[in-house]
């Protein structure tokens, strides 16, 4: 099969193109891995080439030996990947101790990939461990709502989960177990991946303080929709503050309470405080 003409290579494709059309992607901002299926490496192994060489993950992923991931290439803009996927993009394989990559397919001309693939790749491991491999996408975006909020509120778990599920009642329903939060770091390296891979442990979304977002999902749909009913949460926050500096009203305890009654959702105590 043409790789093109992959179903998983076109929904990697328009969900890039999503990301962009919401502005969460200037110039080179965010990226996106996606664990590819062995069945969809079979269907179109015939393109690739095993004669680039191998370089350095920059940590250990043991967990993903021998994957293949589609990602999003270094310095490359969002905006351009449904115009040329084969120099934006690229598929990767791990090598068999889970230390070093190398590029099968794309990311032509001499790209990399994306200089989060330490976050991304840690984040996978942890997700295929706690999801029972049904996890498969990490996507990180420059959402500016989001970002916004990590200069107004303190920069906890407990009081992001908390104003965003406020702000829609879906929130809860949709992310149930929360949002995890990373201090302002240093992005592209190794310490911040390990502390997003720890919260991605517990949740499905973390923010980076003044940066953006990381979610987790099983396909594109999912994965894509936490992105977007976090920022849109977010949107409304900011809508909210610029009004008014206090609420008159909102979703109470109380009300969450009944929410997780009626929906089956299991709501940590924490952020219900
Ligand atoms: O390069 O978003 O965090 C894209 C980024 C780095
Ligand atoms: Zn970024």
């Amino acid at each position: 099969m043409k790789i093109l003409d992959a179903e998983f290579i076109k929904g990697y494709i328009r969900m890039a193109n999503d990301g962009w059309e919401q502005g969460w992607h200037e110039r080179n901002g965010g990226n996106l891995t996606y664990r590819i299926k062995p069945e969809e490496v079979e269907s179109v192994k015939e393109n690739f080439t095993y004669d680039r060489e191998w370089m350095a993950i920059g940590t250990s992923v043991p967990t993903l030996a021998g994957e293949y991931f589609i990602t999003t290439g270094t310095g490359k803009y969002f905006r351009n990947i449904i115009l040329d996927p084969e120099s934006n993009i690229g598929i990767v394989e791990i090598d068999e101790k889970g230390e070093n990559y190398r590029i099968v397919w794309g990311l032509i001309n001499g790209s990399r990939p994306t200089s989060e693939l330490p976050s991304h790749l840690m984040n996978h491991e942890v997700k295929k461990e706690v999801s029972g491999g049904k996890h498969r996408v990490i996507y990180h975006a420059h959402p500016a709502n989001v970002i916004a909020m990590t200069f107004v509120l303190p920069l906890t778990d407990e009081a992001f989960t908390r104003e965003i599920w406020e702000m829609v009642t879906e929130c809860p329903v949709v992310f149930p177990e929360g949002i995890g939060v990373v201090p302002w770091m240093v992005c592209g390296g190794r310490d911040i991946a390990v502390e997003t891979s720890r919260l991605m442990r517990k949740y499905n979304v973390a923010i980076w303080a003044h940066h953006g977002m990381f979610c987790s999902g099983e396909d594109f749909d999912i994965t894509f929709g936490l992105m977007h009913t976090v920022e849109k949460a977010a949107e409304i926050f900011v809508k909210v503050r610029s009004m008014v500096p206090e609420k008159r009203q909102s979703i109470t305890v109380r009300n969450f309470k009944d929410l997780a009654k009626d929906f089956g959702l299991d709501l940590p105590e924490r952020f219900l405080k």
